[in-house]
């Protein structure tokens, strides 16, 4: 089990007056890292640059109110995880009601009482690390640290039915590495498994963007989920990605295509995908990539 590391956690402190923020940065510096807003609009600049892992947030403030800002936040789903604690002077109990119903997950009172400021701080920045590793246990693949099947069989259904209401192009890419057997067999399965990692953290990194999904699909196996992209566009990428495997020049003399690893990718491009299911488009993926295999391996099938 990771450890949390609390003097990293950053907090993320919303008021409109100096003195509340004051108060609160002395009772909470010591332990985490502060950053200061002193309006809505401050603070939702802050959240995009800094991503903090917890948020005190005052109610009321001229502009944007900390409701406001909670509602934003909540609905946005790059931002819906950041704990929020309001920072409240209630007189009323609609009131709490309005904090509860705006995603907040816990407040404080005026004049605050700073033993509770840092439990509460502390219990929800626990809970928030323990959810976001048992997110990464659950999603990401052990070996690769890539996305897992069980991930990609979640997220890609509501990638794909994303891509069908924009109805452009859209594809899905199955890549696979030549050999492999071959590979484990003359170098052993710890180098396997190297090559694995090396292999995957190089396509990940080019398809690193909210338009595509990448994930580890079975043991050498990889899926690529594109959309918004021309057939071109498409296929230059694919060939970049290819190249660049090849191009980390991991020996494999047991290859019969190359030198080095190498994969082969099956592809479709679909122009259309309001009226396709992402589970024919997969297996059409597949027959391509059967068939860049059976044409000898180290290639594309698009
Ligand atoms: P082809 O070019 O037709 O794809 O041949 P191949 O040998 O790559 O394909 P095959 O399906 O025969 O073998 C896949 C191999 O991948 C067999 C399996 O042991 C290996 N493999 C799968 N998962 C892992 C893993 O996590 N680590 C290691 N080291 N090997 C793995
Ligand atoms: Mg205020
Ligand atoms: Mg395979
Ligand atoms: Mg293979």
């Amino acid at each position: 089990m990771e450890r949390f590391n609390f003097e990293m956690a950053d907090v993320l402190v919303v008021d409109d007056q100096a003195s509340n923020i004051q108060l609160i940065y002395q009772v909470l510096h010591s332990d985490y890292n502060i950053y200061m807003a002193r309006s809505g609009a401050e603070a939702l600049e802050l959240i995009k640059t800094q991503r903090p892992d917890i948020i005190l947030l005052d109610v009321y403030m001229p502009e944007l109110s900390g409701l406001e800002l909670c509602r934003m936040l909540k609905g946005n789903p790059i931002y819906c995880d950041i704990p929020i604690i309001f920072i409240t002077s209630f007189t009323e109990p609609e009131q709490e009601v309005e904090c509860w119903e705006a995603g907040g997950v816990d407040f404080v009172q005026k004049p605050i009482n700073q033993l509770t400021l840092s439990k509460r701080v502390k219990a929800h920045l626990t809970l928030k690390f323990q959810a976001d590793v048992l997110k990464r246990l659950v999603n990401l693949d052990g070996l690769t640290g890539i996305y897992n099947r069980r991930y990609f069989d979640e997220q890609g259904a509501i990638f794909f039915s994303n891509s069908q209401q924009t109805n452009v192009g859209f594809s899905v890419v199955m890549f696979d590495i030549d050999y492999f057997k071959d590979f484990n067999d003359r170098y052993g399965h710890l180098v396997g498994d190297d090559c694995l990692k090396k292999v995957s953290f190089c396509i990940n990194r080019l398809v690193n963007d909210d338009h595509k999904l990448f994930a580890r699909y079975g043991g050498e196996e990889f899926i690529l989920l594109i959309s918004e992209a021309s057939l071109l566009d498409v296929k230059s990428l694919i060939e970049s990605i290819c190249n660049a495997v090849a191009a980390l020049k991991i020996p494999h003399e047991s290859s019969k295509c190359s030198a080095y690893v190498t994969v082969s990718a099956g592809a479709v491009y679909c122009d259309n995908p309001e009226i396709a299911r992402l589970n024919d488009l997969v297996e059409q993926s597949d027959v391509q990539l059967y068939r860049a295999k059976d044409a000898g391996r180290n290639q594309v099938f698009l």
